[in-house]
């Protein structure tokens, strides 16, 4: 057939083409569009949630610490309040944009909350709630009343890292400064870089910087010859109490903060920390069991595996692994999180991969396997990783939601009720839910980095040349 006769027999299709094209172009439009109507509907009930959530705590524990949903009553950590759930609640009420509700708590910490109290606190657990509330909340406001009260909060840690090591001890008295603890794990030894960092950076004083990077390089220093760290150690001789090598809970968030410090300030002695600590783990610590890669504990000397209970909060390490570009690795560990999940419709706190067997079946409305499907799925934009978030929503609805807010769980598998909300609920968990099922448009990832704690920072507002100015390095 000639050309001429072949665009003659083909011209009369062209109508046919057309309509076809234009049909599967507004039938794909209409699944973008139903999509992201599911996308905004979700987010809108994650908010709905969120604010019932918040108003319960307001109504039974306004000035407490937690809420106890059950019993509608609230609990303090220590003989006086620190107002813990709405420091950890602040950036998530923001980022949902409840303004009246966060300025409602800025105003409560500016006119109430005093930190001369004579209570022994837990280092590890204000400085990523509090410290790290404050924080955020002063980059949201910008209010300087907000950074004196970070501030001073800060500076009352400061004498937990008096040590042989430069490790904080585990207590310190908010108003003598005293302290108390003789060993402590490396998650609590190693969380600090980025909230002190931050607190070096908008006071200009690297005095904050320098004792969390002294803590943390006392662990890295005394890594074995196979350049795996432990899991405890004395603070103030260095000896190691603990020769358990892991990524689980007591160790977890010293490498995300590694990591994470380095994104954020750029001090390069954390890169090579980061680097040597990841090859290390990845050397000795994964191991397939039942064609799913497990995440365990080996010994920190021969690399040989010593335990094969994990816990719940590991499931960060997906997401931490994808922020640092390790995302096959990322996604074949968070299948692993996924199918646990799915065995009871909640994880438990601890679990033998080899028995098969929760070993402490409680779940306290941990956010780690939502972190890691929101850096996946904004990683990937693979569906798959927003599809276990609704499957973690429905169950955490279905077995979690009371009358007023949520409640953890006692036993994952009998789905008995436990009387408490723990703070990070708001703080993580229901901001990771809300951000991985939508409003990107308002939100996008790469601006900012979140804290151990979720608290969110904005990353073009640290300059990194000031940086190594402000906090010496
Ligand atoms: C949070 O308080 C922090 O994420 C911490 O680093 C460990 N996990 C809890 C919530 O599970």
């Amino acid at each position: 057939m000639s050309a001429n006769a072949y665009y003659t027999s083909m011209k009369k299709f062209i109508p046919i083409f057309l309509s076809l094209a234009l049909l599967m172009a507004c039938s794909g439009n209409n699944n973008k569009n139903q999509d992201q109507q599911k996308q905004s509907q979700l987010a809108q009930q994650v908010k709905a949630e969120t604010l019932r959530s918040w108003q319960g705590y307001k109504t039974y524990a306004w000035g407490s610490d937690v809420l106890l949903p059950l019993s509608k009553s609230s609990e303090n950590w220590y003989d006086e309040p620190l107002y813990i759930s709405p420091i950890d609640a602040y950036s998530t009420l923001r980022v949902m944009g409840f303004d009246d509700e966060a300025k409602e708590i800025e105003n409560y910490v500016i006119d109430s909350l005093h930190f001369d109290k004579d209570i022994y606190v837990k280092v590890f657990e204000v400085n990523i709630r509090v410290l790290g509330g404050l924080l955020s909340m002063y980059q949201y406001t910008g209010n300087e009343k907000i950074l004196a009260k970070a501030e001073d909060f800060g500076r009352r840690l400061l004498p937990a890292f008096e040590t042989g090591t430069g490790m904080p001890a585990y207590w310190v008295n908010l108003k003598t400064g005293r302290i108390k603890g003789d060993t402590i794990n490396m998650a609590e030894a190693g969380t600090y870089l980025l909230e002190m960092g931050i607190l070096s950076y908008y006071t200009k004083d690297p005095v904050f910087y320098q004792k969390a990077k002294k803590a943390t390089f006392a662990a890295y220093d005394r890594r074995s010859e196979i350049g795996l760290i432990g899991e405890r150690m004395d603070i103030q001789t260095g000896e190691w109490t603990n020769r358990s090598s892991h990524i689980c809970a007591g160790v977890d968030s010293y490498f995300e903060y590694l990591y994470k410090a380095w994104l954020l300030f750029g001090d390069p002695d954390l890169k090579d920390a980061w680097d040597n600590s990841i090859a290390a783990i990845e050397k000795y610590i994964p191991e397939i069991q039942d064609s799913l890669v497990w995440y365990g504990r080996v010994d920190m000397d021969s690399g040989e595996h010593i335990s094969s209970v994990i816990t719940l909060y590991d499931a960060f390490f997906p997401g931490l692994l994808a922020i640092s570009g390790n995302i096959e690795k990322a996604e074949k560990l968070q299948r692993t999180w996924d199918w646990l999940w799915n065995q009871n419709g909640l994880e438990p706190m601890a679990y033998d991969y080899k028995k098969h067997e929760p070993t402490y079946p409680v779940y306290d409305l941990n956010p780690e396997i939502i972190e890691s499907a929101y850096y996946l799925f904004h990683f990937t934009g693979d569906s798959t990783y927003y599809n276990m978030g609704v499957t973690y929503w429905n169950d955490i609805l279905q077995y979690c939601k009371n009358d007023m807010a949520f409640n953890a769980i006692e036993n994952v598998v009998t789905k008995e009720k436990r009387d408490y909300m723990a703070t990070y609920f708001f703080a993580e968990t229901l901001k990771y839910f809300y951000l991985l099922f939508g409003d990107h448009g308002t939100f996008n990832f790469d601006d900012y980095i979140f804290t151990t704690e979720a608290h969110t920072f904005r990353r073009d507002q640290f300059n990194k040349t000031e940086a190594a100015k402000r906090l010496g390095f």
